[in-house]
C-alpha cells in the first residue's frame, strides 16, 4: 500500500496516465502494448454459471438501489459493459451491492505537497523498505521460490533479486495485499473521483472482464484502495496485459506466488528491461550543480555534460552515455546518482524515483546478503546511447 501511496503522489511528466503499473499527478502504472502469454481472450468455456455471464439483454432494468443508484454516469457505464457482452440485469444486481468508500476519496483528495527539503525524506523512505526484517523475509521468499525465480530470470532476463524486491516493497511478499473489495474501490474512484475518472473507469471495466473470464465472483477480490491486486499489486489492465500463468495450471492468478513471480518478470521485460545492464550508479560532486537543474527519473543528460558541471560518477562511463540525474534528499545531505535505462524501467511499475531506488537498493542488499556478487556499473557493461524512451501508452 505504501507503494501505492507514492504511486499517487509522484508527478511523472512522461508517463501517460496509465494505465499501472502503477503510475502522473496520480501516478499509476501503465500498460503499454504487448500481449500477455494468455491474453484477455481467454477461453470462456464453462462460464455459463459465472457471476457475470454474456448476454444481449435490452437496456433495462435500471439501477435503483444501493450507493450508486439513480446516477446517469453509472447507467452509462452499465450500457458500456452491456456492449462488452455483459447482462444488464446482472450488472444492475451487482452494482446495487457495490459500496462507495468515503475513506478512499478522503485519502485521494488529501492534497500532496512537495517537501520543501532538504529534510531527509529519502532516508526515512528507505528505512521503511530496507531493514534487517525486510532482508530476512525477502531471503526466505527467495529461498522458498528459488527455482521459480531462476526460471523467470532466464525466461525474461530479469535478475531474481529485482523480482523479489518488487514483491517485497509492494506487499511484503504477500504479507499485506490490501483489505478493500476491488469492486468497491474501483467503483468509488470511477464514479466519485473526477480527477482520475477515466482511468479508474477503464480499470473497473477491465476488472469486470477479468472476473468474467476467470469465473470469479467480483465481490471476492480484495486488494488496495486503488484496485491493485495480489503479490505484485497489479491493476486490472496490467493483469490483462502482463499477467502470465507461470505454474501452467490454466489460470493467471495474481495471488499465486509462482504466477506473481512470472508476471512481474514479464512486466519488466515488456517495459524494456535490458538484461545484464546496470540500474544506477552513485556520483560525487553533485553539490556544485545548479539548483535549478531538473532531476528525477524523467531527466536526461549526457554523462559528459554532467561531468563538465563537476559531477564525478563512481564508475567510468562513456561521455556520450545518456542517464537520468537522481537527487535523493538524504539525512546527511543530498545524494546524487545516475539512473540508467533499467532504472527507468522500474519506474514503469511505480512512477517514483524513490520507489525505484528503494527497489534497486533492496535488490542489491538481498543479492549481497545471499552471497552473490553485486556487479558495479562499469564500462565493461554494454550501454545504449541516447535511445529515445518509449513511454508506455496509457
Ligand atoms: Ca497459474
Amino acid at each position: 500500500m505504501s507503494a501505492y501511496r507514492s504511486r499517487f503522489v509522484s508527478a511523472p511528466k512522461r508517463a501517460g496516465l496509465c494505465v499501472l503499473p502503477l503510475a502522473a499527478a496520480l501516478a499509476l502504472s501503465a500498460g503499454c502494448a504487448s500481449q500477455p502469454d494468455r491474453g484477455p481472450g481467454v477461453p470462456d468455456t464453462a462460464r455459463a454459471d459465472a457471476p457475470l455471464g454474456r448476454s444481449t439483454a435490452p437496456s433495462s432494468p435500471r439501477l435503483t438501489r444501493g450507493d450508486f443508484a439513480d446516477r446517469a454516469d453509472v447507467e452509462h457505464f452499465i450500457d458500456r459493459m452491456q456492449r462488452q457482452g455483459f447482462d444488464r440485469a446482472e450488472l444492475v444486481a451487482m452494482f446495487s451491492q457495490v459500496r462507495r468508500d468515503p475513506w478512499i476519496l478522503e485519502y485521494m483528495n488529501r492534497q500532496w505537497r512537495p517537501s520543501p527539503g532538504p529534510n531527509g525524506a529519502w532516508t526515512r523512505y528507505r528505512a521503511k523498505h530496507i531493514s534487517d526484517d525486510m532482508l530476512d523475509r525477502g531471503l526466505a521468499f527467495w529461498q522458498r521460490h528459488d527455482a521459480t525465480l531462476e526460471r523467470a530470470g532466464q525466461k525474461y532476463g530479469v535478475p531474481p533479486e529485482y523480482i523479489v524486491a518488487i514483491i517485497g516493497i509492494e506487499t511484503k511478499w504477500g504479507g499485506y495485499m490490501g483489505q478493500h473489495r476491488i469492486i468497491d474501490a474501483l467503483s468509488t474512484l470511477a464514479f466519485d473521483y473526477p480527477r482520475r475518472a477515466d482511468y479508474f473507469t477503464d480499470e473497473l471495466e477491465q476488472f469486470l472482464i477479468m472476473a468474467r473470464n476467470e469465473g470469479k465472483d467480483p465481490f471476492a477480490s480484495v486488494g488496495s484502495f486503488a484496485g491493485a491486486m495480489g503479490l505484485g499489486q497489479f491493476m486490472p489492465s496490467s493483469y490483462h496485459k502482463y499477467a502470465v500463468d507461470f505454474d501452467r495450471d490454466g489460470r493467471r492468478d495474481l495471488w499465486d506466488p509462482e504466477d506473481a513471480i512470472g508476471s512481474v518478470a514479464h512486466y519488466f521485460a515488456r517495459h524494456g528491461w535490458r538484461s545484464g545492464e546496470p540500474v544506477a550508479a552513485r556520483a560525487a560532486g553533485g553539490a556544485g550543480l545548479p539548483q535549478a537543474m531538473e532531476t528525477g527519473f524523467n531527466s536526461r543528460y549526457s554523462v559528459g555534460s554532467l561531468q563538465s558541471k563537476g559531477l564525478r560518477p563512481a564508475v567510468a562511463l562513456p561521455a556520450e552515455q545518456h542517464v537520468s540525474l537522481l537527487r535523493l534528499d538524504a539525512a546527511g545531505g543530498y545524494e546524487y546518482w545516475l539512473g540508467f535505462e533499467n532504472f527507468y524501467v522500474i519506474t514503469r511499475y511505480n512512477h517514483s524515483t524513490y520507489y525505484a531506488m528503494s527497489v534497486h537498493q533492496l535488490a542489491q542488499a538481498l543479492r549481497a546478503r545471499r552471497g552473490g556478487s553485486v556487479p558495479a556499473a562499469g564500462p565493461a557493461l554494454r550501454m545504449t546511447q541516447a535511445a529515445p524512451r518509449q513511454a508506455p501508452a496509457g
